[in-house]
């Protein structure tokens, strides 16, 4: 057991994680639809500080004008009695059939005009409840076929969208910032901007790239076999971890989003220890809110579906305790200083020495005793022993 989150925590939720029916490819909803407005009163009880949503996940697609206004009225009511706030908003642009082929990168340009719209007017939407961070997930924005897509335009569109709604971000004064959420496939067979370094390299070419981040999902980047933490890692590095989604997954397998924790769980300490203690040498943090985007197990019922929200932020705390004793510990410091990991953060060169000083430091080179210095053992083996023993507690 720890301690009851509190708002002061950070955690926030997407609606449409407590809110998944539990539809499937092969199973229809195992549970009644939930209210987004009893979600917002139930996460309050549970100790979240925020929500997080879909455009369609508050207001229905399709909804008039009008009761998308009345909607929106109720929603902020549950907002102001629960002090529950909006820190991000997202667009669905995935669900119905118009994005099938993709909402920026559809061969349709009339799909990609009306995507534009409908993303635009949410970013209106996250402005006014006060958002900090637009998320956009290109669930769709891929092809099952290598023949489908010519993919060097498909880039050019996706670039063309995503610094259009920048640089409207920019034109109306909105205290945003674009975080683009990566994944390998599903649903598209194969989607682009598939991991957190293929999204950097695209930021990279933007015209208003200066806003535009990262939204690194545990589950997406561990469905392409790669290391959360070395990511969202590089994404520190570059200054562009905006967000984070934070779920278990495990191994390369359909995107199973279950409870943060519930998958690979040393890969998780490994996260939090990052994300609540920073890098050994110091450099980036990451003061954002902690955003679980997991879904109940269809197998669970409405209990089940606020007993696993509520696993999520245990996970995260507990974690939490268990880095933070990692680090306190004097025989990790040791062992730390042992396989020279505090050394990384020394510049390879000495202050004011220059590649030609390098070139005629004999002993740098001719003069080094390449065995010597091969006979060197890491100790990494010991450090991930102690790291395994504080992330399951047998240290404290
Ligand atoms: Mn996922």
């Amino acid at each position: 057991m720890t301690r009851k989150p509190t708002p002061a925590d950070g955690f926030s939720f997407g609606l449409w994680t407590v809110g998944w029916p539990g539809q499937d490819q092969f199973g229809s909803a195992s549970r009644p639809d939930l209210d987004p407005v009893e979600s917002v009163h139930k996460l309050a009880e549970l100790g979240a500080a925020h929500v997080t949503f879909h455009d369609d996940d508050v207001v229905p697609f399709g909804s008039s004008e009008a009761d998308r206004e009345k909607i929106l009225e109720r929603f902020k009511g549950a907002l102001a009695e629960t002090g529950i706030t909006v820190e991000m908003l997202t667009t669905n642009t995935f669900s119905h059939p118009i994005f099938k082929d993709g909402a920026f990168t559809s061969n349709d340009r009339r799909v990609r005009r009306y995507g534009l719209r409908k993303v635009i007017r949410n970013v209106d939407l996250a402005a006014e409840l006060g958002a900090d961070t637009f998320v956009m997930w290109g669930g769709r924005e891929g092809a099952e076929y290598d023949s489908a897509k010519d993919l060097n335009a498909a880039h050019d569109r996706y670039a063309e969208g995503i610094d259009t709604v920048a640089g409207y971000i920019k034109e109306k004064g909105y205290g945003l910032r674009i975080a683009i959420e990566p994944k390998p496939n599903e649903p598209r067979g194969d989607i682009l901007l598939p991991t957190v370094g293929h999204a950097l390299g695209l930021i990279a070419k933007l015209e208003h790239g200066d806003i535009v981040g990262l939204n690194p999902e545990v589950g997406h980047e561990q469905m392409a076999g790669l290391n959360y933490t070395t990511g969202i890692a590089q994404a520190l590095w570059a200054g562009k971890l905006f967000h984070i989604d934070l779920n278990g997954q495990k191994s390369i397998k359909y995107d199973q989003d279950l409870v943060f924790g519930h998958g690979d769980l040393f890969s998780a300490f490994a996260t939090v220890d990052l994300l609540e203690n920073g890098f050994p040498g110091g450099g980036p943090t990451y003061t954002g809110p902690k955003h679980f985007d997991y879904k109940p197990s269809r197998t669970e019922d409405k209990q089940g579906v606020w007993d696993s929200a509520a696993a999520n932020m245990a996970s995260y705390l507990l974690l939490a305790e268990r880095a933070t004793a990692f680090r306190a510990d004097p025989e990790v410091q040791e062992a730390l200083a042992y396989s020279g990991v505090l050394e990384l953060a020394e510049p390879t060169l000495g202050e004011g020495e220059t590649l030609a000083d390098l070139l005629a430091d004999k002993s740098a080179y001719e003069d080094l005793d390449v065995d010597a210095v091969a006979e060197r053992g890491f100790g990494f083996v010991r450090l991930n022993q102690l790291a395994m023993e504080h992330a399951v507690g047998a240290r404290s």
